[in-house]
């Protein structure tokens, strides 16, 4: 036996109890310890039948997903699972909390599952690039039929226990007291000399080959175009269990897990799964956080709105603030329609739009916000305007709130030596939509509090919010790599490239959208402010493209006035020639030859441009690790999640690539290709982003 797995005896029912927290994921020693375990009890006549359950919070949530790319110990979850289905005794699998991936495969090789109400199952491997390789392709299916098989493994999403009962996936549910109802069935089972039985035997989803063969095809019809391998192999998978005996079964499922588990994407993906989760470890983590049920938010725009309701949705209490009356009203009649779509989406009951509404309430003086326990500004990107609102609120904020500001781009530091209080100061910077975009940077004054920070990490946590640390620097982690890609895409413009190709080549890449589209869609106004406010300071010997500035000039903004990098057929970009010669004008007064760059030289650009200003944002701490530049970009900027962010790939690239590219590219502009400064060190030890994770 292992410590994560201990063998219990009831009577004439073994019990074994997986205990390896956090989830009891399946890694060596649990699999190890299960093996042991079921021979143990196998071995003992006494034992009429077997129950395999887990403490803490949740029956196992998968394999290990950190064994991923390692070899695997034996025994080889695959093989466990086919040596509890060909136990000579019936086994129970009693799951509570979220038994997924490999968890449910275990219990699908059990002979009889039963769950409290309250567990949630699935089959969610695609979403790490992968497919489920335990025998669920072939057990689910049999019990399931094709299409809900197929459903479950092709969205990954979990089910509830009163559903997965109702599909055939579970054969008992409980309200409560799992371990007894469990160890009853057991009983009952022993008692009655109940035979085991197999479900690689079972044909309860395969009665109509007829509706299971249209499955396949609709899955695979649906599927044709799908970005990742995963989803057309589940289908291939599927397909193999009605045409093939169960172990010819196991074993094509075997080699299209060990196809996929290989694959670049499933690395990305498996990044990302990590890297989401260790965002949250930051040194305030474990800092108690202040008092958090009141928020205030000043400003009711799209921005203030949509923060005021992603804090109603989470149980706050929320004061809106505006200057007047109308403002107030528009405000709060925003925060009203985004309620009723979250009603009409499913998202929010009746009963809980009206009690969130009750705990809503709007005011025009900073008065009305002095019982808030946080305070966030979510006015206008101007200095004074943010100033001004940041004072009055400094004025009225009882001792100990906390007084956030949702910049873009401002100095945070520079703000909060506006306030009598700089410690309570944090940068809480929102991405809009701001109740659905997940990310939330959360951005470090030099006197920012740790507690404040905590609270701010709190509240994110209570928006469901996957929270970035950042320090000081103008755009922080997000906007300041988007500034370097920009940057590098308007190079390559100015230089020869079609607008249009650059777009597509991002989209090629997996962007949902190309650099320029993206700047139509949120309009050229807040960056050409901002090129105004830094043109004093800017360093006279960096390239500069006035292209924007021009198209600016002209009244393009992009989406909102019909017009920007493309013009506008309803929202469809369309190549305008209005833009072709106000670049080719700008490329004639610098001199400048078009030259032709292939799609991958556009994309390499880029990415090289993300990855190094990435590595600066490292070297001057600006980020903790680099995993948080990816999932900053991958929860705010839609970098594609299989390809794990900018410094994920920057490590499939190679570092000496990134610096090598770099001063490949310096020519084009002799200031901004520089390589990041930590890059020769990294070189020299042979040091990955990877490498500076943990
Ligand atoms: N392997 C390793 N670590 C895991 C893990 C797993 N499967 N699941 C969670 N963790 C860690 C996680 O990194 C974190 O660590 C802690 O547990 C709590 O997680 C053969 C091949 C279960 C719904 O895809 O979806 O089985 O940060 O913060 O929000 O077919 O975790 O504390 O150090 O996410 O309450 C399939 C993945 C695997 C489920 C809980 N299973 N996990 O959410 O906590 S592939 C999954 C989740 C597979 C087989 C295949 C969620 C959760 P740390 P958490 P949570």
């Amino acid at each position: 036996m292992t410590e994560a797995v201990r063998l219990e005896r009831d009577g004439n029912v073994a019990i074994l109890v997986i205990d390896s927290p956090p989830v009891n994921a399946l890694g060596a020693a649990v699999r190890q310890g299960l093996a042991a375990g079921l021979d143990r009890a196998l071995a003992d006549p006494g034992v009429g039948a077997i129950v395999i359950r887990a403490e803490g919070r949740t029956f196992p949530a998968g394999a290990d997903i950190s064994e991923f790319g390692k070899p695997p110990a034996d025994p080889w979850l695959p093989d466990l699972c086919n040596r509890i289905e060909a136990s000579p005794r019936p086994v129970v699998a009693a799951l509570h909390g979220t038994a997924l991936g490999g968890g449910l495969e275990l219990a699908l090789a059990a002979h009889w599952r039963i769950a409290l109400a309250s567990a949630r199952v699935g089959l969610p491997e695609v979403s790490l690039g992968i497919l489920p390789g335990a025998g669920g392709t072939q057990r689910t299916p049999r019990l399931i039929g094709a299409a809900a098989a197929l459903d479950l493994m092709i969205s990954g999403q979990p089910v509830g226990a009163v559903q997965a009962l109702a599909m055939g996936l579970l054969d008992e549910v409980v309200e409560t007291d799992l371990p007894a109802a469990a160890l009853a069935l057991a009983q009952r089972l022993a008692d009655t000399g109940a035979a085991p039985r197999p479900v690689r035997d079972r044909r309860d989803g395969m009665r109509d080959p007829v509706a299971f063969e249209a499955a396949i095809a609709a899955a695979r019809a649906a599927q044709a175009n799908a970005r990742l391998p995963g989803p057309r192999r589940i289908v291939d998978c599927v397909e193999a269990a009605l045409l093939l005996p169960f172990d010819q079964g196991l074993a094509f499922e075997r080699a299209a897990f060990a196809e996929l588990v290989a694959s670049p994407e499933a690395a990305g993906l498996r990044h990302a799964f990590f890297a989401e989760r260790r965002a949250a470890k930051m040194p305030e983590a474990a800092v108690r956080p202040r008092a958090l049920d009141h928020v205030g938010v000043v400003g009711g725009g799209l921005m203030g709105a949509g923060i005021a309701h992603a804090c109603l949705g989470a149980g706050l209490r929320v004061t809106l603030m505006e200057r007047d009356r109308e403002s107030l009203a528009r405000g709060l009649e925003r925060v009203a329609k985004l309620q009723q779509g979250a009603v009409d989406k499913g998202r929010m009951t009746e009963t809980q739009r009206d009690a969130a509404w009750d705990r809503l309430s709007g005011t025009t003086e900073a008065a009305g916000m002095a019982a808030c326990d946080l305070a966030i500004e979510a006015v206008f990107e101007d200095f004074d305007v943010k100033t001004e609102v940041l004072r009055n609120l400094d004025a009225v904020l009882k001792p100990g709130a906390v007084l956030a500001t949702n910049t873009s781009y401002l100095d945070v530091n520079a703000l909060a030596a506006v306030t009598g209080r700089p410690a309570d100061v944090v940068g809480l910077h929102f991405f809009s939509p701001a109740h659905v975009m997940k990310l939330l940077e959360i951005v470090v004054g030099a006197q920012t509090a740790p507690d404040a920070v905590a609270t701010g990490l709190a509240l994110a946590k209570r928006l469901g919010k996957v929270a970035v640390r950042s320090g000081v620097c103008d755009g922080f982690i997000g906007n300041r790599i988007l500034s370097a890609y920009r940057q590098a895409a308007e190079y390559l413009v100015e230089d020869g490239a079609p607008i249009a190709r650059v777009d597509r080549a991002m989209r090629g890449f997996g962007m949902p959208l190309g650099p320029f589209e993206v700047s139509d869609m949120a309009g050229l106004q807040i960056a050409w402010a901002r090129r105004k406010r830094l043109a004093a300071t800017r360093d006279p010997a960096l390239r500069y493209v006035a292209i924007a500035d021009r198209l600016c000039e002209a009244g393009r903004f992009g989406q909102s006035t019909g017009k920007g990098w493309y013009a506008y057929d309803g929202r469809k970009p369309v190549e305008d020639p209005e833009v072709t010669a106000i670049v080719a004008a700008e490329r004639a007064a610098r001199g400048i030859v078009a030259q032709d760059f292939s799609d991958d030289e556009i994309r390499t650009r880029l990415l090289v441009a993300m990855a190094n200003e990435g590595a600066r944002i490292l070297a001057e701490g600006i980020a903790l690790r680099p995993s948080d530049i990816d999932v900053v970009k991958l929860f705010g900027y839609g970098f594609p999640r299989w390809e794990g962010g900018p410094m994920h790939w920057a490590d499939r690239f190679g570092v000496l690539q990134l610096k090598q590219a770099v001063e490949r590219f310096a020519p084009q502009a002799p200031g901004f290709w520089v390589p990041a400064p930590n890059l020769d060190a990294m070189v020299r030890n042979g040091t990955r982003f990877a490498d500076l994770n943990d």
